[in-house]
């Protein structure tokens, strides 16, 4: 007998099964082998195979907390309609860098989706070394793409501003407003990093040209509305193959600067590269990493340029000067991000595997002194930054060993 499932609940392996079986997506939906597979900070993932045939699935389901702290954290269910509701407009663009969406359940706050489990983090493949040739051209497609086609330039400014009100996230919002751009910054409970790092992290709080800066960037994070960012672009957010490169979780999605998912890109890849550092063979995976750097810059502007380029809705695009303007402020601004984003993955709440498995402990604090220095020069100079060399000389330099 199938079980009703229509009121929230978190799923277990068998309500998942039941709610599933409303769905009429299997052909033997009593059979499933389901397992809970969620890793990450917020919500439970189930994968749901049906042996006779081998298809699979997904159910991802918000939990009402942050699952990483426990019950204390409270966190709106919204934001699992937040997160399907993204992925498809962002299948409008970029159908071929997203998971389809089978179904969403506002309800029970959940989204059934296309399983992926041919591919694997991308995190965990740079930890091990791999190289994704296609990543940076995919990653500034898609950059490119889910930007543009929901910023003022390609929408009218009724239906802009009606997205704007429906993706407006204040809890997921308020983790980063919190966990990037204000508790690393500051002597403040949720930071987490070894007592031996307490010397160079002290220098952070008490730089007051850099939290200029990063006061700076975080007011631009909660004002500027130019378009749908994914909002958490970093490496556990992408899945790949050789072939294939899939972003998931826009749970975090709001209108926001369009520097800050390029930035937080970024700077997951240059915590990657600094990892490196720990290992003797490192000079072939540091160019890689910088040329991905390179081409998703590339990418993004080649990308975004033929759309401004192709679309008529906004007077100004026919204006010559406008665009490297923009241009610049997107760089500008995706500097500082970076910053940020590396500075709060060195010591705030949510670390990265990149960093925290280095194994030798006293070259883990090295590189993370390093990570911070970079991440600081990087916010207090980004506006002299102008050209990609600039930025990627300033890597360099910090990645010498
Ligand atoms: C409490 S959530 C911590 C982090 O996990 C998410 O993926 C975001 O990056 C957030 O900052
Ligand atoms: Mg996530």
């Amino acid at each position: 007998m199938i079980q009703v499932v229509n009121q929230y609940a978190p799923f277990t392996t068998h309500t998942v099964g039941e709610f599933v079986k409303t769905l009429s997506i299997f052909d033997h939906p009593n059979n499933l082998i389901i397992k809970e597979i969620g890793d990450g900070n917020l919500n439970l993932v189930f994968q749901l195979v049906e042996p006779e045939t081998n298809r699979s699935i997904i159910v991802k389901q918000a939990l009402p907390y942050a699952k990483v702290v426990g019950e204390s954290w409270p966190l709106s269910l919204n934001r699992a309609k937040i997160e399907s509701e993204s992925l498809r407009i962002h299948a409008k663009v970029v159908p071929d860098l997203v998971p389809r969406v089978l179904h969403t359940d506002h309800e029970l706050a959940c989204t059934v989706m296309e399983d992926l489990s041919e591919h694997n983090i991308l995190r965990t493949e740079l930890i091990s070394n791999r190289h994704y040739p296609l990543l940076a051209e995919h990653i500034g497609r898609y950059i490119a793409q889910t930007l543009f086609t929901t910023s003022d330039f390609a929408l009218h400014p009724f239906v802009k501003k009606e997205l704007v009100q429906k993706f407006t996230n204040p809890d997921l919002c308020k983790i980063t407003e919190d966990l990037v751009f204000t508790d690393p910054f500051f002597d403040h409970p949720t930071n987490d990093f070894p007592i031996e790092l307490r010397p160079t992290v002290e220098k952070v709080w008490s730089d007051e040209t850099l939290l200029t800066e990063v006061g700076i960037l975080k007011f631009q994070f909660l004002t500027q509305a130019e378009a749908l960012l994914h909002g958490d672009l970093h490496t556990g957010s992408i899945f790949v193959t050789e072939q294939s490169t899939k972003v998931i979780d826009p749970e975090f999605a709001f209108f926001g600067p369009i520097g800050f998912d390029l930035g937080q890109f970024f700077a997951n890849i240059i915590l990657n590269a600094l990892s490196k550092l720990a290992i003797t063979e490192h000079q072939v995976r540091l160019s890689e990493l910088l040329r991905t750097i390179e081409r998703t810059w590339i990418t993004f502007a080649q990308e975004f340029t033929k759309l401004w380029e192709e679309t008529n809705h906004e007077i100004y695009t026919n204006i010559p000067g406008i665009l490297p303007r923009f241009l610049l402020k997107i760089w500008t601004d995706a500097i500082g991000f970076t910053g940020c984003e590396i500075i709060r993955r060195t010591i705030g709440l949510a670390h990265v595997a990149d960093l925290d498995t280095i194994e030798d402990f006293h070259t883990q604090i090295k590189i993370k002194e390093r990570a911070l220095q970079l991440g600081s020069d990087l916010i207090k100079s980004r506006t002299h930054l102008y050209s990609l060399a600039h930025f990627t000389q300033r890597i360099k330099g910090a990645l010498r060993s």
